[in-house]
């Protein structure tokens, strides 16, 4: 009877002190400093901060497009002009896209972050007439300035799961201008992928799910673009959706490799510019506008663990599409690379 109790005595301790130490890996929070505590750098809203904190960023990025996607396969601008049986004008051949943002990020509370963004870009088209001519048209400004909040559900397990709810201001200009071949030396506003803006309030909501272990991480944002009404030049750009997945492997406490893919759905254009003319140029026509892409990446995180620039981080992506099945024809993505820095105070 006695080594009864005693065995069943030495059991429940035996449970209770295993139930601790399972509590004490349950309590063990997610954790953002180290380099894959942030995800790859082209994704936004990735990561929340604790109460108090405080950090600025600055990104880099640019995007290569050129040749023609019609649907999903690959065609040439040729192809769309008038003289080779198409309906166009002008074409595009290339337009590379570039493009500054800063941000500041602070947490008044553990479950809530802030954000605000703003962004400067540059970008230029190159064209082909039906008369064989070429000419180049320019666009650049301050784009559209981001406000959001971050709310934390929950932070625990090395899981964490947190909302995002922001808005897109109309900050961008819409009425960029630059002289084409057809405008006699004038300048005519320029079509809708060479706006800065979208002249739209848009709401932009994300759910971000992350999981850690000791040396890999994984993320998983759903994110959504809706734009709310229609733009001072009749037209509404189409909504965004997109699922973006990571994995990443914590090389050393101040390095991180990542991989990543992303589906993303653009609606079409709604409604049009009325001063701009759609026979002219594939760009000016709404129809093409929109389309399915599932992009993929690698990249790596720098990150300073420890001394005077503690929480410093650099974080490098090249991207590519995988698939690209866009609404009629338009230009073809090429690649995109994010460089950016982050520093936390
Ligand atoms: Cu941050």
């Amino acid at each position: 009877m006695r080594n009864y109790i005693t065995t069943i005595l030495f059991v429940a301790t035996s449970l209770l002190s295993a139930q601790n130490a399972t509590l004490n890996i349950n309590n063990e929070k997610w954790k953002g400093g180290r380099p894959d505590g942030h995800a790859p750098i082209s994704v936004m809203a990735d990561h929340t901060h604790s109460k108090g904190e405080l950090m600025f960023s600055y990104r880099f990025m640019s995007m290569a497009m050129e040749n023609i996607n019609s649907g999903r396969h690959t065609s040439s601008p040729s192809h769309l002009l008038k003289p080779n049986g198409g309906n166009y004008m002008v074409a595009p051949v290339k337009m590379p896209m570039n493009m500054s943002m800063l941000g500041v990020m602070y947490a008044p509370s553990n479950r809530i972050t802030l954000s605000v963004m703003a962004n400067y870009m540059t970008t230029e088209m190159d064209h082909l007439t039906a008369m064989g001519g070429k000419f180049t048209t320019k666009s650049a400004g301050f784009g559209d300035a981001k406000l959001a909040m971050l709310y934390q559900f929950f932070n625990a397990n090395k899981k964490q799961l947190h909302g995002k709810l922001g808005v897109s201001l109309p900050t961008g200009a819409i009425d960029n201008k630059d002289v084409t071949a057809a405008s006699v030396g004038q300048e005519v506003i320029l079509p809708y992928g060479m706006q800065i803006g979208s002249g739209t309030f848009d709401a932009e909501l994300g759910l971000t799910f992350l999981i850690q272990s000791e040396v890999v991480s994984f993320g998983s944002q759903v994110n959504g673009v809706i734009r709310l009404g229609e733009n001072s030049n009749n037209y509404t750009l189409g909504n965004r959706y997109s699922l973006n997945n990571w994995f990443a492997v914590k090389a050393a406490n101040w390095m991180s490799f990542s991989a990543r893919v992303e589906g993303l759905a653009v609606e079409q254009i709604k409604g049009a510019n009325p001063t701009l003319h759609p026979g002219m140029i594939i760009t000016a026509d709404t129809y093409n506008s929109g389309g399915r892409f599932i992009n993929s990446g690698v990249g790596f995180n720098l990150y300073v663990p420890s001394g005077a620039f503690k929480d410093l981080r650099l974080g490098f992506e090249y991207a590519i599409p995988v698939y690209q099945n866009v609404n009629g024809s338009q230009l073809q993505t090429k690649e995109t690379i994010t460089l950016g820095l982050q520093y936390a105070l």
